[in-house]
């Protein structure tokens, strides 16, 4: 290979590219899947393909890991450092009903683009391990998860997920007497009973333990595009394409008992090195809250109970009507003929909202049943309302008011004039409810002058004696709803018999995705899938599932398969993943925090339970990359005429309209008066009102990069422009990685030129090869162990942008100090080599080494080169520093004051009389009083 000698436009990307291809041929980058050096595995939330490619924002936290990961090899880890993608979703499927592209060759094509992208920033990803959540070689792993799912339960009594072959063996002997499990509630029945069943009877009842399991839940169906949405393609009730009505209904899907979970995913959150706001964020969804259940009867209705939850039992005295969920099940029993008229109309608006939009209601709305339930300890008839403000899919979906110590049900009583009961001193209730938890108990017979947690034991532990309802520990966490009524996603690995589901058996995986004659939505609400009837229904007579997974499936797992992409015999094989697993720094946005990473880790402890990955939680250690914001560019249009007015020549009085502007036409605010016309043909004929300097001013403004604010910068163009370590480096200098900031591409010259000036090191302008094997001085070797100790601090800290610093003060002081040494310089090119990989390869390769400096060693640091040898003392006259004086550290006081007192100025100060006392204070300061 013939060294490049100059680093200059002419040259940056050749040298680039051809590091790249030497990487590639050589597999740097792949690690040893077993190895006896110390594992370390670096590992980015890997992307969804999208079609617009990569924005400068999306590196940040790639450029990062990889900078990790080489450091950590440099240090002598063997480093996993995969990238894959996160293939199904519903953009490429959106595509394909508008184009009739299958969605595997859009999601292939973009692919390939990211793929280039990242190849072009110099990302020492391990090739082998690219996997894509859509190949059939890995979603088969996925539906074999799924079948765990299906096939276990979650026995609390052990306090793990088992076999469900456990709990169908304990039925067998004991019937469900004695088992203790996580489920949903059922009649209670005899191991006779259980034998005489015939199988769908059998399977029915598993259904209420299984974790992967069936339930009937709310979709968001639009009629006119004859489609399920997903809620992120809902905008305000109406759909986001076509703004067409949205209704919620009803529909058989899969749910996972994620709620089985809850103590373990909030107990795991203490043992992981993750940022306090998402661990925080985790137990705000998972949301423990500790109360009671209570039960009244329904005046009347002997055969209706209506169980509340309530956190605070010891306000049951307070309780002045119930509220009940506008779904309840019981609602329809409890509203009386009378009341029909105006309750129905209410009920029937409440249910169609989205919980969203109820959570957020200020408006107070709800309407009586009619019904009167009876106070458990006092008999007092209460009203029985229904509101949208109680949810039904949380504690159970009814509440007691007590309006005297909740604000909602105050805000309710007041406006509906209920009656408001006092029950804890403290309060104003004319002003409001009194909902702190101090103070006594009264109007609450054996409640009365306890304070209020010695009232809540005494209220549960009455109710619990008294048969009425007993303490509970409810959480806000649901189970997670499984499916979509979609195409492009996993295929379940279930059928149907006599309308039950049954697992496929695990040598029948992977179901595959089949070709669909179109992706338009079958019109009812059901996945185009099910018009495929040759692979639907099966020749057994069986049918087949027709949802897919939802987008979060692969991402649950896929951690785990990069040690052994291609094992069809194990998701991952033992060896491997005791080795590798957990992962060590795992990096990605914050949005994910109770999306993903709550389901990856609920996965993890399930496999974990069942013996399949030999850790519960899969990441130790999580760091949030900030967001780069765009800095959109705005002009400024006259309302009623085609004239544009610079920015600071606005006029006041005149309407504007503010428009974005391309930020490839603007540069430092001027405009690129012919690019924007250009740009737009209504603008070609436009008025320019320019500023008096002639330019033409946009105004600009930080916000989300995106396309449609034309504000993105692609990192492609400033590759070609400065070359893929620049850019790293760039991105790192913007600031602390976890902080969000405004991109801005004006200051990648400065690191540009940096890169520049290291380069000079090695060789001058002309060229020529400068390095010498001379002796360096104190001075260069101080500088360099320096940064040494400094950029793997801030490795280790993942503080980037300060190691970024610290090379460009090096390379200053080193020029400086005219350093042309072997030994100072050869170490610094490892040490820089982890952000600017291209730069520091050719170094390597001129400095004489044949292999990779991927694989070199971080040189190690040299105390002794840090301490300071001299110090500069000042010299202080009578209390006033009158002279300084270089000495080395280790003089003796006796010498160092000999050389004080010999210094001219210090002579003068004296006079001519001899000291009357020295103070010598090593490595501070010399004291002379005359
Ligand atoms: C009576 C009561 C008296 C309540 C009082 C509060 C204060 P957290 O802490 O969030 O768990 N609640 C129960 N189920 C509900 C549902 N499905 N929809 C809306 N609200 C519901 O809140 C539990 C409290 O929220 C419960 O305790 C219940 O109101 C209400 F002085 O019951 B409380």
């Amino acid at each position: 290979m013939e060294p490049i000698r100059q680093y200059s436009a002419e040259t940056i990307a050749q040298l680039e590219d051809r590091w790249q291809q030497y990487w590639d041929h050589h597999q740097t980058y792949v690690a040893p899947k077993t190895s006896d050096k110390p594992k370390y595995y670096v590992l980015d939330m890997f992307p969804y393909p999208s079609g617009a490619g990569l924005h400068v924002g999306h590196p940040l936290g790639y450029i990062a890991s990889d900078i990790l990961a080489r450091f950590k090899r440099l240090q002598g880890y063997n480093v996993l450092h995969p990238m894959g993608f996160d293939a199904f979703g519903l953009p490429a499927e959106q595509y394909a009903i508008q184009t009739g592209t299958h969605p595997a060759i859009t999601t292939e094509r973009n692919i390939q683009t990211f793929l280039g992208q990242m190849r072009r920033l110099g990302l020492g990803h391990d090739p082998t391990t690219q996997l894509r959540t859509s190949d059939p070689g890995f979603y088969r792993w996925t539906q074999w998860v799924f079948l765990r799912l299906f096939g276990a339960w979650y026995n609390q009594a052990a306090d793990r997920a088992e076999p469900i072959e456990t709990l169908v063996g304990h039925f067998e002997r004991q019937g469900s007497a004695g088992v203790d499990a996580h489920a949903d509630p059922h009649d209670p029945f005899t191991a006779q009973e259980w034998l005489a069943w015939d199988e769908p009877s059998r399977q029915r009842l598993l259904l209420h333990y299984r974790l992967a399991y069936l339930s009937y839940d709310f979709v968001n169906w639009c009629p006119a595009l004859g489609t399920v949405l997903a809620n992120e393609e809902v905008k305000d009730g109406v759909s986001e394409r076509g703004g067409h009505p949205v209704e919620r209904i009803r529909m058989r899907q899969w749910a996972l008992r994620i709620t089985a979970y809850a103590e373990k995913l909030l107990r795991g959150l203490d043992t992981i090195d993750w940022p306090d706001s998402i661990k925080e964020q985790q137990r705000n969804w998972i949301g423990r809250s500790v109360g009671a259940r209570i039960r009244f009867n329904v005046q009347g209705q002997p055969e209706a109970v209506v169980e509340v939850f309530t956190t605070r039992p010891d306000t049951v005295f307070g309780a002045t009507f119930l509220v009940l969920a506008p779904e309840h099940p019981l609602v329809e029993s409890l509203v009386t003929a009378e009341a029909a008229l105006t309750a129905q109309p209410y009920i029937a608006w409440a249910s169609n909202r989205t919980e969203r939009e109820r959570s957020a209601e200020k408006e107070v709305s709800g309407v009586f049943t009619g019904s009167y339930a009876v106070h458990p300890f006092t008999g007092a008839p209460l009203p029985i309302w229904v509101a949208d403000y109680v949810l039904v899919g949380y504690g159970t979906g009814a509440i007691m008011a007590v309006p005297g110590h909740d604000e909602r049900d105050w805000a309710f009583a007041t406006r509906f004039g209920l009656p408001i009961c006092e029950v804890v001193v403290g309060g104003d209730l004319a002003q409001g409810a009194y909902s702190t938890k101090e103070g006594t108990l009264i109007n609450s017979d054996f409640l009365d002058r306890l304070a209020v947690p010695e009232a809540i034991a005494r209220a549960i532990g009455e109710l619990e004696a008294r048969g009425l309802g007993e303490g509970r520990t409810t959480y806000r966490l649901r189970d997670a709803v499984f499916s979509r009524q979609r195409y492009w996603g996993e295929p379940f690995p279930i059928v149907y018999r006599e309308g039950l589901p049954y697992g496929v058996p695990d040598d029948e995986l992977p179901v595959t995705l089949p070709e669909v004659e179109s992706y338009q939505p079958t019109g009812q609400a059901e996945s185009p899938l099910a018009a495929v009837t040759d692979w639907v229904e099966r020749p057994d007579g069986s049918v087949r599932e027709t949802n897919t997974m939802p987008g979060w499936a692969g991402s649950s797992w896929y951690f785990f398969r990069y040690f052994d992409t291609g094992n069809d015999s194990a998701l991952a094989g033992p060896e491997r993943l005791k080795y590798w697993a957990p992962v060590d720094f795992y990096i990605g946005g914050a949005e994910h925090a109770v999306g993903h990473l709550l389901y990856a880790r609920f996965w993890t402890h399930f496999l974990y339970d069942l013996g399949h990955v030999p850790v519960a939680e899969f990441a130790r250690r999580l760091v949030n990359q900030g967001m780069i914001q765009g800095v959109s560019q705005m002009v400024y249009k006259e309302r009623n005429a085609n004239v544009f007015v610079s920015a600071d020549s606005l006029a006041a009085g005149t309407a504007y309209i503010e428009i974005h502007c391309d930020v490839h036409l603007v540069q430092g605010e001027v405009l690129n008066l012919e690019g924007f016309r250009a740009w737009r043909p209504e603008y070609a004929q436009a008025q320019f009102v320019v500023s008096a300097d002639g330019k033409f001013r946009t105004r600009p403004q930080v916000e989300k990069m995106s396309k449609s604010k034309y504000n993105v910068v692609n990192p492609d163009t400033l590759c070609d422009q400065y070359g893929a370590d620049t850019f790293r480096m760039y991105e790192m200098f913007l600031g602390p990685l976890e902080a969000s900031k405004p991109w801005d591409t004006q200051g990648i010259t400065g690191v540009h030129g940096f890169l520049r000036r290291f380069w000079r090191l090695f060789y001058d302008e002309a060229g020529q090869w400068r390095v010498q094997d001379a002796e360096p001085t104190p001075a260069m070797l101080k500088q360099l162990h320096q940064t040494l100790k400094k950029v793997a601090d801030d490795c280790e800290r993942l503080s980037f942008n300060t190691a970024v610093a610290q090379f460009m003060i090096t390379v200053n002081e080193l020029t400086k100090l005219g350093c042309q040494h072997r030994a100072v310089l050869e170490p610094l090119v490892v040490c820089l080599s982890p952000f600017a990989p291209h730069l520091a390869e050719e170094l390597w390769r001129a400095l004489g080494h044949t292999t990779s400096i991927v694989h070199a060693q971080y040189p190690t640091v040299e105390e002794r080169y840090l301490v300071e040898a001299e110090f500069e003392y000042p010299i202080s006259v009578n209390g006033k520093v009158r002279a300084k004086l270089l000495l080395p550290l280790d003089l003796p006081a006796q010498a160092v004051e000999a050389q004080v007192l010999a210094l001219e100025e210090v002579q003068r100060w004296m006079g001519g009389s001899a000291p009357k006392k020295v103070v010598v204070v090593p490595g501070r300061i010399v004291n002379v009083v005359v």
